[in-house]
């Protein structure tokens, strides 16, 4: 069925619905009559720059199948490109050129891409008039978000999150914080003591399509990072609420408590896994978060639950994505701190005897996935404190996450973990020593090294490459205002401590 070309004739409108696009309210498809065509194409060029993970390429290929099939059945006109058809050029430009020629289209609708690279690409092309249309399933549109910083001094995710609940009226009463505060944060940090019931991840069997699916990644992509199996992905919108269904009734109680714990062979902890659909279409934003709040307001989820998580969608995820368009294409290659370490092999092989980056690489590896706090305080920590390059790390990132795509992906790696961007986007960086990492999860008890050890061969790494970190950047650093306190801490240690944190943060390094 995919195969089937539409009617030989001419059309006047071509839309092109990318991989992350997949959703029936996108705005382009709004455009949609009997003088349009849809083109979806599954391209080699957006595989392997760079080369995404196979579990990846399978669920954002067997995913735009699943929803070509859907528009095929509603009767739309549409083409869909296989990977393996031998007329595939193998890029987007390339196949907007071959489609539009052969079915004589003047015209070309999109909705905003979600990389900075397609977008200007698509203004290069000639001989077709290009309509690029705002994606209207954010919160806030990018011209919004421009708007709303103009004349303040500073980027503050919290202030644009309040202006966010209020505009939408979300959590609110009186035009007051439900509750009686913006923020529970300071309840979301709980570490896991004694047993604890986690609810096992939902996952779906694999139809014909996404066979077909795996069978092309294996013999294209086969020596792309990751394993394609388990596959638990879901690739239809059905299966995907399912999911956040799932969430509501299993973990959402819990999401808030656990937020930033970590558990030894706990992939998936208390999160709700959508990111990969709310970045590729098949849910939407706006109604995860009005579910979210009626479900959590008549259940009784605890608010730090309902907030925490709200936060993270109506706050985090447009505020990076305003971030990113605001500071292209010059974010990019941004590096305030002059990090200039080459990324370790083991972040692709997993070999590591840190018990903490072995298990959050064993997780991205298998699942395509890591929770928040592992990107964060195990994966990003270190690569801050080990001082690597900002461009491997970002790239890293891109390739083996599942949802991951670059409005999202660079804001988070390059800003919020890397501080590379001069604190633009975080106000202080995320480094931290072992003891944060013991006491938020149980990975320390199976580790080689000790974490109660500061310096020597069998101390925690990320004891002595923290303060090796402040005692490097200190020029840069120790004016921040929430860097004070510590500063003070440093200045205290004496110059043959400092010496030793440097020798063993040198070798260690050396030996990487
Ligand atoms: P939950 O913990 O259940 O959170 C709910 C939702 O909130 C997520 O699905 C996501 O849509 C949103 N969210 C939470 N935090 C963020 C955030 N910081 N930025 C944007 N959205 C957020 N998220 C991506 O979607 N793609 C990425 O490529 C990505 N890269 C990241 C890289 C680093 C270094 C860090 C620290 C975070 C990154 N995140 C990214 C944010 C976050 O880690 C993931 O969204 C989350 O782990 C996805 O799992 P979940 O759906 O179970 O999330
Ligand atoms: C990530 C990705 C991959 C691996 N493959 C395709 C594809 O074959 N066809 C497609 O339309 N989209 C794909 N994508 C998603 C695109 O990379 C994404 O749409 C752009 O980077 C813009 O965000
Ligand atoms: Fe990670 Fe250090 Fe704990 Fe080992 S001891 S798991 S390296 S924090």
């Amino acid at each position: 069925m995919l195969a089937e070309k539409p009617e030989a004739k001419k059309y006047n409108k071509l839309i092109l619905i990318m991989g992350d696009q997949l959703s029936e309210n996108i705005s382009s498809l709004q455009y949609y009559d009997n003088n349009s065509l849809i083109l979806m194409c599954e391209v080699v060029n957006e595989c392997t720059t760079p080369k995404h993970h196979q579990k990846k390429i399978v669920f954002i290929l067997s995913a735009m199948r699943h929803f070509a099939q859907s528009l095929k059945s509603k009767k739309y006109n549409l083409l869909y490109v296989t990977l393996d058809d031998p007329e595939n050029s193998g890029s987007f430009i390339t196949e907007i050129q071959r489609i539009s020629s052969e079915f004589n289209c003047r015209n070309l609708y999109v909705t905003e891409p979600g990389e900075y690279r397609v977008l200007a690409e698509l203004q290069e092309l000639e001989n077709l008039k290009l309509k690029i249309l705002e994606d209207k399933r954010f919160f806030c549109t990018i011209s919004e978000f421009r708007e709303f910083h103009k004349d303040k001094k500073h980027y503050v995710m919290e202030n644009f999150y309040r202006y966010m609940r209020k505009k939408y009226n979300i959590l609110m009463e009186d035009k007051k914080p439900l509750g009686g505060k913006w923020n529970y944060d300071q309840e979301n940090r709980k570490s896991v003591k004694g047993n604890l019931n986690i609810p096992v991840q939902d996952s779906y069997v694999a139809d014909k399509i996404t066979l077909e699916v795996k069978k092309l990644v294996e013999k294209y992509f086969g020596d792309h990072f990751g394993h394609i199996e388990p596959f638990f992905l879901a690739t239809k919108r059905a299966e995907a609420i399912k999911i956040f269904k799932s969430f509501l009734l299993n973990r959402f109680p819990l999401f808030g408590t656990y937020q930033d714990a970590m558990l030894e062979g706990e992939d998936f902890m208390f999160h709700s896994h959508i990111s990969f659909y709310l970045n590729n279409g098949l849910l939407e934003p706006k109604e995860v978060v009005a579910e979210a709040e009626a479900y959590g307001l008549q259940n009784n989820i605890p608010l730090n639950s309902i907030e925490g998580f709200i936060r993270q969608i109506l706050g985090w995820r447009e505020y990076v994505r305003g971030i990113y368009w605001l500071k292209m294409p010059f974010y990019k290659e941004e590096n305030y701190l002059e990090a200039q370490n080459k990324l370790p092999d083991f972040f692709w092989h997993g070999q590591t005897e840190l018990n903490c980056l072995k298990e959050a690489i064993r997780n991205t590896k298998n699942n395509s996935y890591a929770h928040h706090i592992q990107r964060l305080m195990i994966l990003g920590n270190f690569a801050l404190i080990a001082e690597i390059k900002p461009k491997e790390l970002c790239e890293w990132y891109l390739i083996v996450y599942a949802d991951a795509y670059e409005w999202v992906e660079l804001p988070n790696v390059l800003g919020m973990v890397l501080f590379a961007d001069q604190g633009f986007l975080a106000t202080k960086p995320y480094a931290s020593s072992g003891a944060y990492i013991n006491k938020m999860s149980n990975y320390c008890k199976n580790c080689k090294y000790d974490v109660k050890l500061k310096n020597g061969d069998n101390a925690c790494p990320f004891n002595y490459l923290y303060w090796n970190f402040l005692l490097k950047n200190k020029h840069k650093l120790a004016n921040n205002q929430r860097m004070k306190m510590i500063y003070a801490v440093l200045d205290k240690f004496s110059s043959a401590k400092k010496t030793v944190i440097s020798k063993d943060s040198k070798e260690f390094l050396a030996r990487l």
